[in-house]
């Protein structure tokens, strides 16, 4: 019994002692393992008497059971300590203000896009959505332009691919987002008002055009819309958005497929020194094209001509950001650059609205 004492004693205080987990593994294996100390012992049972084997078996299975639970406490007061010492070095401060240099800016086209939808969402009109990869009739059959009408070719249209023998119309990239309201007069029917912001694509590309731009077009049906209507949403629309209250707009006929009477409208400025003003001075500047939208186009839509007629315009927001936020070249619109994003970007929590501030 001394001896048990005694590998009592050494191996209890070595697990005591035992700093790491592999420590442990190679005192498990010394004391309690298939070869250990205490399994020898074990092993010797079968040559004592029967008297010294029934008080030596239990002790040994006694002092076996008390040295693996040593082993486990042991274990687990190891792996608690690890854990406090890492959470000592990995921890984070969720109060820390943001670093300022890391952060991303809104492009200059997502912000005027949120100011368009904004000032529209204000003057009841809701945003809608199409694809950018449309067929014929939604792109051109649709809105009033036929196979020989001269705006297919003034599109520059971008076809898609069709294998020889099939003998469709090809897909085209959307030159313009008036399919949106097409689809969305099918499926909604009247009356409607919505804005349609998004991309569309024309094979051109020089100082003032990119295969790709941005536009919105707006529509607004219902049973006594007019010209007059018309002119006061774009009123408004401009007073918020260029942030002047004495803007006055020029409207000139004009001649597009979608639209009867169309017109194209100006807006009052000055550029006197080189520098844009808004709502004053003499010069005229042509930002949007407009009309009633026509009988045909919204026939199409499968609208009621007999009790609904309504108003559609269409704007270029790249040019509108351009003309805002004084960016002097269009290309850079599309390089990516950051220098050029930190300049003329926007900060990711100002969000415009009509109470907290449409412009920076
Ligand atoms: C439907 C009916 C009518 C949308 C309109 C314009 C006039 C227009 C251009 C402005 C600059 C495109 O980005 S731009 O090149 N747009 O002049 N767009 S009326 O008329 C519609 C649209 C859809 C169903």
């Amino acid at each position: 019994m001394d001896q048990l004492d005694a590998l009592k004693s050494k191996y209890l205080s070595a697990v005591s002692d035992a700093a790491d987990e592999a420590t442990l593994e190679e005192l498990r294996v010394t004391a309690v393992g298939k070869k250990g100390e205490i399994s020898l012992k074990m092993r010797e049972l079968g040559k004592m008497t029967p008297e010294e084997r029934q008080v030596a078996g239990p002790a040994l299975n006694a002092l076996k059971e008390e040295i693996n639970s040593a082993l486990s406490a042991k274990k687990s007061a190891l792996a608690d300590a690890a854990l406090d010492e890492r959470l000592k070095t990995e921890w984070l401060d969720v109060s820390m203000a943001g670093r300022p240099r890391r952060q991303g800016t809104i492009h200059p086209i997502s912000q005027v896009t949120e100011e368009i939808v904004a000032i529209f969402a204000s003057l009841g009109f809701a945003v809608a959505e199409g694809p950018q990869i449309e067929n014929d009739y939604y792109n051109f059959d649709a809105l009033n332009i036929a196979p020989e009408h001269p705006a297919r070719q003034e599109h520059d249209t971008f076809y898609m691919h069709r294998d020889e023998n099939d003998d469709r119309a090809p897909n085209v990239l959307r030159t313009h987002t008036s399919p949106v309201q097409i689809r969305h007069l099918e499926k909604h029917g009247a009356p409607c008002r919505i804005i349609c912001p998004g991309r569309v694509y024309r094979a051109d590309y020089d100082q003032t055009h990119t295969p790709m731009f941005h536009q919105y077009e707006g529509m607004c049906i219902d049973k006594d819309i007019s010209m007059a209507n018309l002119k006061w949403t774009l009123e408004e629309f401009c007073r918020a958005f260029f942030q002047v209250d004495d803007i006055e707009l020029r409207f000139r006929a004009s001649h597009f497929p979608f639209t009867e009477p169309s017109a194209e409208v100006d807006i009052r400025c000055s550029w006197a020194g080189g520098q844009l003003k808004i709502g004053e001075g003499n010069d005229w500047m042509e930002i949007l094209g407009s009309g009633m939208v026509h009988p045909k186009v919204l026939a199409a839509g499968g609208v009621d001509t007999d009790i609904y007629q309504g108003f559609a315009f269409g704007m270029g927001i790249d040019r509108l950001a351009m003309l805002k936020y004084g960016i002097p070249d269009l290309r850079a619109f599309f390089d990516s650059d950051l220098r050029w994003l930190r300049n003329y970007g926007f900060a990711s929590l100002d969000a415009p609205n009509l109470h907290g501030g449409i412009s920076r």
